[in-house]
């Protein structure tokens, strides 16, 4: 899963794609570069980051997801807003990744089943402004599976067939760095839980503070070295932003995992 952020204040690439264009063209460099999925944003959720209004979201993905789809190009959406994952559904999207879960917008499972969507659901403590302020757990890879386990069984009341449900640990969403290294150490346990793992390490802060201070621009050492350890775990969708070192790292990574 290719990363594609339509957003001025992203952590590691706000601004860089804020023109339809420049978005699309990356989109498309992304999916050459192997990525199968592009996750098209318009809104960051970057520790601290402020909401965006639905209308000005909507602005920012439509016309970028209408042109990558347009191609034949598989498109999810990053949004946790009712508004934005319809238009973005009308304009050709066939996955609604939410970091809320559908605690945001409880209606989105509605919406999802009624498209015949599939659906992200990704773990995040709070909300973003806040997330990151002194996060804690009684177990976090016990708390977040429990969460994705209530969160899945929810989407399936509302009428979302299992079958189209992904779910995410949410690395970086309300935790410190030692929950981001238990989570990825004990990933096999949100792997059990049976639905294919969406894996997003790609360049967080964490992996800077481990390897001694890297800038978001040098992370990519430590995005590689986390995915091939959550391929080992189980994990099925990797979403990163350097799609062709982590696609050759993978390929590698994979040839060595038991069948
Ligand atoms: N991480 C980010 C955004 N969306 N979705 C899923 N499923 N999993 C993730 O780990 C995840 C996500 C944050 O990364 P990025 O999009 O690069 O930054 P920003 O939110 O600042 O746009």
């Amino acid at each position: 899963m290719g990363i594609v952020n339509v957003t001025p204040d992203s952590f590691s690439d706000g601004g860089l794609f804020l023109d339809a264009g420049a978005a699309v063209e990356q989109g498309l460099r992304l999916a050459d570069e192997g990525a199968s999925i592009l996750d098209v944003g318009g809104e960051s959720t970057r520790p601290g980051a402020l909401p965006v209004d639905a209308g000005e979201e909507i602005g920012r993905v439509v016309p970028v997801i209408e042109r990558l789809a347009a191609r034949g190009l598989e498109v999810s959406v990053d949004t946790t807003k009712l508004e934005v994952a319809r238009a973005a559904l009308d304009a050709g999207a066939t996955i609604v990744n939410d970091v809320a879960a559908f605690r945001f917008a409880p209606e989105l499972a509605a919406l999802v089943a009624e498209r015949g969507a599939g659906c992200c659901l990704m773990h995040m403590l709070g909300e973003p402004r806040t997330m990151q302020d002194d996060p804690r757990y009684e177990d976090v890879v016990s708390d977040v599976k429990s969460f994705l386990e209530e969160r899945l069984a929810f989407a399936v009341a509302e009428g979302v067939p299992e079958e189209r449900v992904w779910l995410d640990p949410g690395i970086g969403f309300g935790k410190t760095v030692e929950h981001n290294l238990e989570l990825v150490r004990r990933l096999d346990e949100i792997v059990a839980i049976g639905r294919p793992v969406v894996f997003g390490s790609s360049r967080k802060s964490f992996l800077g503070k481990l390897a001694g201070g890297r800038d978001e621009g040098e992370r990519l050492a430590g995005t590689i070295a986390t995915n091939v350890l959550a391929l080992e775990r189980g994990a099925a969708i990797f979403r990163v932003h350097d799609v062709a070192p982590v696609v050759d790292a993978l390929r590698v990574a994979a040839a060595t995992v038991a069948p």
